[in-house]
């Protein structure tokens, strides 16, 4: 071996050791180490699981105002239908049957001859009435007194095996219908109470109807207060 022969394989070995020291320099620089790797780990966790939660909260939020619109639309409906009608019968009234301790109180709720609400002619008649699945009535109820259908996500509406509509799964509608004193309607009265200073008869009372809306969802154990609408008819 010559002098040039031992300078080129010191040269060659020269250039060898520096690839091999710059590779094993930039795998040290371009790569992650374990820790880095779990803590950009952690931070991406984090960031979906914020995520994730406030999508939740979104759906929560959007369901619920949803059920609170849809339970004021059955109050209102119920009040349109209720809100024209005088407080008691027209024909027979509200009136004491007897004189002194035997009297008792006539024509508060619906009349014998009135077994629908379809007959409902009076505000006293809706006293304790509830529409909907294992109500009284069939509903929840529009202001015609017609079942309001299930409406299904695509906007038709939901109909049961024969063809016919299915009314509204899950909602009901209650009416309390009560007495309250002429200058203070918010305080309560008994059905038959009389006032003597100043005067005023049974059936001369205000009455304040309180419509409210239920729903109960397929895992509801009970149903659950959406809306509430109260009128006062002087
Ligand atoms: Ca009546």
């Amino acid at each position: 071996m010559n002098a040039h022969e031992v300078i080129d394989c010191a040269g060659v070995q020269g250039r060898v050791g520096r690839r091999e020291g710059t590779r094993g320099r930039s795998r040290r620089r371009g790569g992650f180490t374990l820790l880095e790797a779990a803590l950009a780990l952690v931070i991406l966790g984090v960031g979906v699981l914020a995520l994730i939660e406030s999508q939740a909260m979104f759906f929560a939020h959007n369901r619920y105002s949803t059920s609170a619109a849809t339970g004021m639309y059955l109050c209102t409906e119920l009040r349109e239908r209720m809100r024209r009608l005088p407080r008691h019968d027209p024909v027979t009234g509200l009136y004491f049957e007897g004189t002194g301790q035997s009297a008792t109180l006539q024509g508060w709720g619906p009349e014998t001859s009135e077994t629908s609400f379809l007959y409902y002619n009076d505000l006293d008649d809706y006293d304790g009435a509830t529409f909907g699945a294992g109500a009284t009535f069939a509903g929840p109820i529009d202001s015609a007194g017609v079942a309001i259908s299930e409406v299904m996500p695509d906007g038709t509406i939901m109909e049961n095996a024969e063809g016919e509509p299915v009314s509204m799964q899950g909602w009901s509608q209650r009416v309390r219908v009560e007495k309250v004193l002429p200058f203070d309607t918010s305080t309560v009265v008994a059905s038959n109470a009389t006032q003597s200073s100043p005067p005023v008869a049974v059936d001369q009372f205000p009455l304040r109807v309180t419509i409210t809306a239920f729903y109960q969802g397929p895992l509801d154990a009970a149903p659950r207060e959406m809306a509430r609408l109260v009128f006062i008819q002087p």
